[in-house]
């Protein structure tokens, strides 16, 4: 049973003009797509042929034999978080549960912004800024390549791609304008919520 390229949740220019349709031609088309290929290649004739992406990320999380089955694994199931924690007319404050727990945790929606833009800004290199419910606290977390929440029994509620390929058609080398943009205009908090209820 191979692995499919997930169809993103929006139109290629739903995002425009913040991230444009260009940008998801290569992020999806290429980058998302590649990180399918590449495990469908690699498991092919394995024992982990037959299993979910979490069972195959679970199994070898942490294996340094297996860090190529790992990185592809993790890189298919963050992209797919990442589309839907945006949308098209997103952005702004949260509502719903999402936002009592940001207060509760976090003291105010500043706080998590500042933490949020902070993570994202300093993840030298590659990699993912997140919220996460960590024994029932929020958190704001960073991880470094492909690394994600699952393997520290973190449940993931948001996620920003902070690789390069994932800005810099837009924004060039200004990371923190991607940032603020994610913020301002694009943060899926309706999806956040959804996690935060099936967690
Ligand atoms: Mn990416």
């Amino acid at each position: 049973m191979a692995f499919e390229l997930p169809a993103l949740p929006y139109a290629k220019d739903a995002l425009e003009p913040h991230i444009s349709a260009n940008t998801l031609d290569f992020h999806h088309g290429k980058h998302h797509n590649s990180y399918v290929v590449n495990l469908n290649g690699m498991i092919a004739d394995s024992d982990m042929a037959a299993d979910s992406l979490e069972d195959i990320i679970h199994k070898v999380a942490g294996d340094a034999g297996k860090a190529g089955v790992f990185n592809n694994a993790a890189q298919i199931w963050n992209h797919t978080f990442y589309w839907h924690s945006m949308k098209p007319n997103g952005g702004g404050k949260p509502t719903g549960a999402i936002a009592a727990k940001i207060d509760e945790d976090f003291g105010s929606y500043d706080a998590f912004v500042e933490a949020f833009k902070a993570a994202g800004a300093t993840q030298f290199g590659s990699g993912w800024a997140w919220l996460v419910l960590d024994n029932g606290k929020l958190k704001v977390e960073k991880t470094g390549n492909a690394e994600l929440p699952m393997t520290k029994g973190q449940t993931a509620l948001l996620t920003m791609d902070v690789w390069e390929h994932a800005y810099y058609l837009d924004f060039q080398n200004r990371r923190p304008d991607y940032i603020a943009t994610f913020l301002n205009e694009l943060v899926n908090w309706d999806f956040a919520n959804e996690n935060l209820a099936n967690a």
